[in-house]
């Protein structure tokens, strides 16, 4: 196994469409178990392949205390999503430090594989909803960030770039 360096915003590679997961094979769950250990690492409650510069349709997640309960979903596709909304605060491993508040379905009905490529279906409200939908975002090339007004935008882009130049500088 093998923590993962995490695309940092603006990196434009962050913007990529992924592509579906053709097969579930050795090489995909590496991946997943690398991602898991990089999450957890991270302290993240979600990982999308994106982040980690794999292009392909693929999170991780675990929104347990314990830290016992990953979730993978390979090639998810949100097949319902309730007409009600609401905004919660979100994070984000490729923003660090900032979070702000994003509106989202309250609820979604998701289909996908596992990580042994057999299908499931799983419905999700709360923060799993939320993280589905933001860790899904990221397989469309969307960072949460984009959410907000052009101002904020900005300003995290600005302090984003000033702290990767420190980091450079040191
Ligand atoms: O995609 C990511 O970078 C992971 C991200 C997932 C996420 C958190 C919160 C709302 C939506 C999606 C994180 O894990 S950010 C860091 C974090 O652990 C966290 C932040 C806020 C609430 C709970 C956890
Ligand atoms: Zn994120």
């Amino acid at each position: 196994m093998a923590l993962l360096p995490i695309l940092c915003y603006p990196d434009p590679r962050l913007h990529t469409v992924a592509k579906p997961v053709q097969d579930v094979d050795a090489r995909i769950k590496a991946l997943v178990a690398d991602m898991l250990e990089t999450m957890y690492d991270a302290n993240g409650i979600g990982l999308a392949a994106t982040q980690v510069d794999v292009h392909e349709r693929l999170v991780v997640i675990d929104i347990s205390e314990q830290r016992n309960q990953p979730l993978v979903l390979i090639n998810p596709e949100i097949t319902w999503a309730s007409p009600d909304r609401q905004v919660s605060d979100e994070g984000c491993l490729s923003v660090p430090g900032i979070y702000d508040g994003v509106e989202r379905s309250a609820a979604i009905k998701v289909t996908a594989l596992d990580g042994e490529g057999r299908s499931r279906k799983l419905e999700a409200q709360g923060i799993l909803a939320v993280c589905i939908q933001h860790e899904m975002d990221h397989l469309l090339g969307k960072v949460f960030v984009e959410y907000l007004s052009p101002l904020k935008r900005n300003r995290i882009k600005t302090k984003m770039l000033k702290a990767r130049r420190e980091t450079e500088r040191a």
